[in-house]
């Protein structure tokens, strides 16, 4: 079959906006299978697409005003070191991570343990769309339209016990699956940590979706959680098991090298890293560097929960 684009516009001329409105309306007129094949197909390049639309979507007022970066960026700049260390690695070799059947535990200080299969956890609480900014440590950010709804929705099902502190996420781990390279550096499965306070404030997203489509492999299907004041690693992909706990947990990052990852890891320009200047950004797709901003640009949201914390410490 022949399939044509809607007008013969260079891509280079169609906003990630735009992009998305049309694929949206596509979908709408009821050739969602097609549009996912077109437009999808085109965007994500070597990756094997087999996302599904997500609706009915609410539009959350925690949503940044600034524009998505485009999709095909997001879909081919990944960071998912179970398939690899390139950034274009996760598009090229998340397909072999097998997303249906899924379940997460939720487990450890809580008065009603539970499995939730992939299923209940679309069905738990309304989604909606967040357009969240993702900053890497690694100086290069996003904007993302995620799909999801606050982690507290979830964990309000467990009934956390009081003496539950900490909330540990753990991520698919099969070595028979994972990264068909070696890569030596982190240890499997890996392993990131919230206070609960922080698990629990309204921006934190359990996130089954982004751009109106359930996750792609490569951006952690078929659920991950998007933590948007904190740098990109806190965002476990492709969770499994969501355990609540007394102690602080030793997470991936902080264990593989404790003097460059903090467990906090709070987006902070004035925090010095040995190896990228966090002062500034790159958003991806743009040339010249911005200016980071203290907690993202949450501020006002956030910097309460740390009040009274040396943050160069507890970085
Ligand atoms: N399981 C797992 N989750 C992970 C990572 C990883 O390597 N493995 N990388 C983290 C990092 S460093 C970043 S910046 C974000 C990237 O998310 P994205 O590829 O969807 O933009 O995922 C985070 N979650
Ligand atoms: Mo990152």
């Amino acid at each position: 079959m022949l399939i044509r684009r809607p007008a013969d516009i260079p891509a280079s001329r169609i906003t990630p906006r735009e992009v998305f409105e049309r694929r949206r309306a596509f979908l709408r007129r009821g050739v969602g299978m097609l549009a996912a094949a077109t437009w999808g197909g085109a965007a994500r390049g070597r990756h094997a697409a087999d996302t599904r639309p997500l609706a009915p979507l609410a539009a959350s007022p925690l949503s940044t005003d600034e524009a998505p970066t485009a999709l095909d960026r997001i879909l081919s700049y990944n960071n998912f070191y179970e398939f690899g260390a390139g950034k274009g690695d996760p598009s090229l070799y998340a397909h072999a991570l097998p997303i249906r059947p899924w379940s997460v535990v939720v487990d450890g200080l809580v008065a009603r343990p539970r499995r939730f299969d992939i299923d209940d956890l679309l069905a738990l609480a309304p989604l909606e769309e967040r357009i969240y900014r993702l900053r890497c440590v690694e100086a290069w950010s996003m904007v993302v339209p995620w799909v999801g709804y606050p982690l507290a929705a979830l964990l309000r099902q467990v009934e956390p016990l009081g003496s539950a502190r900490y909330v540990v996420f753990e991520s698919y781990y099969d070595p028979a699956v994972v990264h068909p390279h070696f890569f030596g550096f982190l240890e499997f499965p890996y392993i990131e940590g919230l206070r609960l306070d922080e698990a629990l404030h309204p921006l934190t997203l359990l996130t089954l979706g982004l751009y109106g489509e359930t996750l792609p492999r490569q951006n952690g299907a078929p659920v991950r959680l998007v933590v948007p004041w904190k740098y990109g690693y806190k965002s476990a992909k492709s969770v499994v098991r969501i355990r609540l706990v007394e102690e602080q947990p030793l997470t991936s990052w902080p264990r593989a090298d404790h003097r460059n990852y903090g467990f906090y890891a709070n987006v902070n320009p004035a925090l010095e890293h040995p190896h990228w200047d966090q002062r500034r950004e790159r958003r991806i797709g743009e040339f010249l560097k911005r200016p980071t901003q203290m907690f993202n640009g949450y501020a006002d949201q956030v910097a309460a929960m740390y009040s009274g914390m040396d943050l160069q410490r507890a970085f």
